[in-house]
Order: structure tokens, then C-alpha cells, then sequence
């Protein structure tokens, strides 16, 4: 049981600690007021997800006033209960 419980944490350690996906997105309309931003964003591997336009909930540790529709960034997302959530997000040049 105990080994058991130990693979079962070393799996939740290597998660954590994996590198970061970071997708690439275009800014179409950010949010501020409400924590979201619509994007124009590339393939996501980790969720099978086709480019496309969509809505994104953003941690509120995220400055969303420094974005602004056209502004090339990429991002890393997380999937909390089914729904899609910015983590991190930067401007690429
Ligand atoms: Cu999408």
C-alpha cells in the first residue's frame, strides 16, 4: 500500500514540476473588469484543441489592462472543473 501511495505521489510531483505548454494567441478583446480575454489561439496539444477564437477566464494576477486587441502572447493554460483558465501570459515580440 505504501508503495502504491508513493508511485501515486511521484506522479503528482513530475506533473508539477513538468515544463510549462505554452500556446501562442492574438489578442482580440480583453476584459479587465472581468477577468477575461478573448483569443485567437494556435493548437493545444495537451487538450486536443483546435485553433480557433474563444473566450478565456485569466488568474486575476494576470494585469489584463497591459493587453490589447492585435498583441501577439502566449500562454499557459489550466483546466479547473471542465473550464479553461489563463495562468500565465506574456507579450511575444
Ligand atoms: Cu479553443
Amino acid at each position: 500500500m505504501k508503495k502504491i501511495l508513493f508511485v501515486f505521489l511521484s506522479f503528482f510531483a513530475l506533473q508539477a514540476f513538468a515544463e510549462a505548454e505554452w500556446v501562442k494567441g492574438e489578442v482580440v478583446r480583453a476584459d479587465p473588469s472581468r477577468n477575461r480575454i478573448i483569443l485567437k489561439h494556435e493548437y493545444i496539444p495537451s487538450i486536443k484543441m483546435a485553433p480557433m477564437t474563444m473566450p478565456f477566464g485569466v488568474v486575476k494576477e494576470i494585469p489584463l489592462n497591459d493587453f490589447q486587441k492585435g498583441d501577439k502572447v502566449r500562454i499557459v493554460i489550466r483546466v479547473v472543473d471542465g473550464s479553461i483558465e489563463i495562468i500565465r501570459m506574456e507579450k511575444l515580440e
